[in-house]
């Protein structure tokens, strides 16, 4: 069948580098229609098409290889045909790298106004311009297809936490349906030649229904699966403990993406059990706010004690922020409401997540992952 035949083919495939394992730390190759990405790999946020404060080739030269966007936002504004008219999101965002876009799932839930939602998919008001928008699993795949990016994300169910079981549940297996839908609607519309679609594992807190849901969607059959509802207010501890229930149950030989994620400390710990791809606002919405990550934690840019320090934000970092200016620069941009004060932090932020997932890369390949995380930890502490 047709397929089948597009199912064999995949359009991004995960090429193994120290031998699959389907838990622990994992090194690997991502090939997709535009370019490599090395994995564990961490995606910038680009939530309007464009990550905030930074150009294409800026964020290129942070070494970011795949980008996220977001179904949610671009298809409200300014709609997937306006995308599709400029040449597809890549074209449209200047961005030559690997893209994947979010489905809209994890937004509708937390954006969207006055949501109803039944096993069609969900209705709600644009928190933009209060338009009425219908999604459902075919049309997010209909609008990722239009955007074109490499990877496709299901259309799932999120739920807060914490809630009851009950609750979680039915998310979870609606999460599955939805999936399945997703599935059947990319391949009979033809995008699965160009583009692969991950599954979306749901389930909260409960190992046991993490594993029902990834058995299931495995069942289906996905390019990668992502670890969704997490880092939604729980402790550190419990989403540690959830991936750690999940990775098991997933593929060796397919990607996996924990969603919104993380801190740090975060990707070290899921990097440690088996998760190969992470996105997150963190580098950019803290840079916006004038919170820098250095070696040794955070800088708050704002304190005062930084008024007349002539330092860079990190000794040794190759990016235009350290290379160009002090903290004290720095940090009086960001107190003059000049522009780029936040477009500095924000840049030397993503140079740090990224020089910090070559680090994890390397100490994978040379066998001293342990090490680096005990180093890493040690020294956030
Ligand atoms: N689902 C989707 N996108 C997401 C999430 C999710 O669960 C999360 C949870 N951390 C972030 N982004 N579709
Ligand atoms: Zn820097």
């Amino acid at each position: 069948s047709e397929a089948a035949t597009t199912r064999s083919t995949p359009a991004v495939r995960y090429e193994p580098l120290n031998g699959a394992p389907v838990a622990g730390p994992r090194l690997g190759r991502l090939h997709t229609p535009h370019g490599v990405v090395d994995l564990p790999a961490f995606m910038p946020v680009g939530t309007q098409g464009a990550v905030k404060g930074v150009e294409a080739e800026r964020l290129a030269q942070t070494g970011a290889q795949m980008v996220l966007g977001n179904t949610y936002h671009l298809a409200i504004r300014p709609g997937e045909r306006v995308v599709a008219e400029l040449g597809g999101l890549h074209r449209f965002a200047a961005w030559p790298g690997a893209m994947l876009t979010d489905s809209g799932g994890f937004q509708v839930f937390s954006l969207a106004d006055k949501m109803k939602l039944d096993e069609r998919g969900a209705r709600f008001r644009s928190h933009v311009n209060g338009d009425l928008v219908d999604l459902t699993p075919e049309r997010s795949v209909e609008i990722q297809h239009a955007l074109g990016a490499d990877v496709m994300m299901a259309l799932d169910h999120v739920v807060a936490l914490p809630c009851p079981r009950e609750t979680v549940v039915e998310a979870m297996r609606r999460s599955i349906r939805w999936a399945e839908r997703c599935r059947e609607h990319a391949d009979k519309i033809g995008a699965s030649a160009t583009q692969s679609l991950f599954g979306i594992v749901q389930g909260g807190l409960d190992a046991e229904l993490r594993v029902e849901c990834a058995e299931e969607l495995v069942k289906i059959g996905f390019a990668g699966y992502a670890i969704g509802g997490l880092s939604v207010g729980e402790p550190p501890e419990e989403m540690y403990r959830t991936i750690e229930a999940t990775t098991p149950s997933l593929p060796a030989e397919r990607p996996r993406y924990l969603m919104g994620v993380g801190a740090p400390t975060d990707l070290l710990e899921a990097v440690d059990r088996g998760v190969d791809m992470f996105d997150c606002v963190m580098p950019t919405r803290n840079g916006r706010n004038g919170l820098a990550f250095v070696p040794e934690g955070t800088l708050r840019l704002k304190n005062s004690r930084f008024q007349t320090d002539d330092t860079p934000l990190e000794q040794g970092c190759p990016c235009p922020a350290c290379r160009q200016y002090s903290r004290g620069c720095l940090r009086h941009l960001l107190a003059a409401g000049e522009m780029l004060g936040p477009m500095m932090v924000t840049i030397h932020n993503l140079t740090y997540y990224q020089r910090l997932m070559a680090d994890i890369r390397l100490a994978i390949a040379e066998g001293r992952f342990a090490e680096l995380k005990a180093a890493r930890l040690a020294a956030w502490r």
